[in-house]
C-alpha cells in the first residue's frame, strides 16, 4: 500500500523512498557477482523466465513460474532472470515473487534477477521489496546522468545491477560506470535483428577490467554456449531456447 502510495506521488526522491524501504522488510539479498563467480559452470547461467516478446509473440502463455524456477535452479542456475513487464512481455511481479519463492529455501539459491525497463528509482526500489537481489539497466534507454544515478540508488539497496550493452560506445558507458556485471544484448533493440557476434567483438574490451561479461540473446543450444565459453565470456543470459527446452541441463557444462 505504502508502495503503491510512492507510486502515486510523481517525483518521490530517493531519500523518500528510503524512508519508505526502512518502514518495510526486504528479504534477504543475494550479491549478485559473488553469485556469479560460485556457478558450478562455466559460462554461469542465467535463466529467464519470459512468456511473451515482442519479437517473437506467445513463447509459453501458460507457464508455471515457481515451477520454471525450480527446474532453473536445479539445473545450476546462478541467476533466474523474471519479466516483469506486464504489456509485451506478459510479465508481473507476481511471476517474480513466485519464482523467488520456490527457490527460497534451496541452499545456494540463484539470484533473482528483475527484468524490466528501469526508468525510475522507484523501481529499483520495488524491485528490492518484491524479492529481487537486482535488477536490469539498459544504457541505451537512459541519459548517462541518469544512467549513473539509478546505478547508484541500485547499489545503494545492495544490488549491483546488470548493465546491458549493445555496441563499444555503451560498453564504453558501463565501463567508465564501474559496472561489475556487464551484459552484451545480440538482440537489437531497435529492429529486434539477433547478431550472435556482438558479444563476441566486444570481449577484449573487457579484458583490463573486473567485470564479468554476459551474453544476451538468442542463444539457442549448447553450441552457441560453448563457442561463448572460449571465447571468454563468463555468463549467458538464456530466455525463449530455455523456456521451450524439454531438458535445461543440456545448455551447459560443468
Ligand atoms: C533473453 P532470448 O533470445 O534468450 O529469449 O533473450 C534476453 O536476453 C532478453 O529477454 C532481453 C530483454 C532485454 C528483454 C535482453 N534484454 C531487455 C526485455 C528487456
Amino acid at each position: 500500500k505504502d508502495v503503491d502510495m510512492a507510486k502515486s506521488t510523481p517525483g518521490a526522491t530517493p531519500a523518500d523512498l528510503a524512508a519508505l524501504l526502512s518502514m518495510h522488510v526486504a528479504p534477504p539479498l543475494i550479491p549478485l557477482v559473488s553469485r556469479l563467480k560460485q556457478s558450478p559452470s562455466l559460462p554461469a547461467l542465467m535463466a529467464e523466465i519470459k512468456r511473451a516478446s515482442p519479437s517473437k509473440g506467445a513463447i509459453s502463455l501458460t507457464a508455471n513460474p515457481a515451477q520454471q524456477a525450480l527446474t532453473y535452479a536445479l539445473s545450476g542456475a546462478s541467476v533466474i532472470s523474471v519479466l516483469t513487464e506486464p504489456t509485451w512481455f506478459k510479465g508481473s511481479l507476481l511471476d517474480m515473487r513466485l519464482a523467488r519463492q520456490a527457490v527460497d529455501a534451496l541452499p545456494n539459491r540463484p539470484a533473482i534477477l528483475r527484468k524490466e525497463f528501469i526508468l525510475d528509482e522507484y523501481q529499483i526500489a520495488e524491485a528490492r521489496l518484491h524479492g529481487a537481489d537486482t535488477v536490469l539497466l539498459i544504457v541505451a534507454m537512459l541519459s548517462q546522468a541518469r544512467l549513473a544515478e539509478l546505478y547508484a540508488y541500485s547499489l545503494s539497496l545492495g544490488m549491483e545491477p546488470l548493465v546491458e550493452v549493445n555496441n563499444a560506445s555503451e560498453m564504453k558507458i558501463a565501463l567508465d560506470l564501474g559496472s561489475k556485471v556487464i551484459g552484451v544484448n545480440n538482440r537489437n533493440l531497435h529492429d529486434f535483428q539477433v547478431d550472435m557476434g556482438t558479444t563476441s567483438r566486444l570481449v577484449e574490451m573487457v579484458h583490463e577490467h573486473d567485470v564479468i561479461l554476459c551474453a544476451l540473446s538468442g542463444i539457442s543450444g549448447p553450441q552457441d554456449v560453448q563457442l561463448y565459453r572460449e571465447q571468454g565470456v563468463r555468463a549467458v543470459l538464456i530466455g525463449e531456447a530455455l523456456m521451450r527446452a524439454p531438458n535445461t541441463s543440456d545448455f551447459i557444462r560443468e
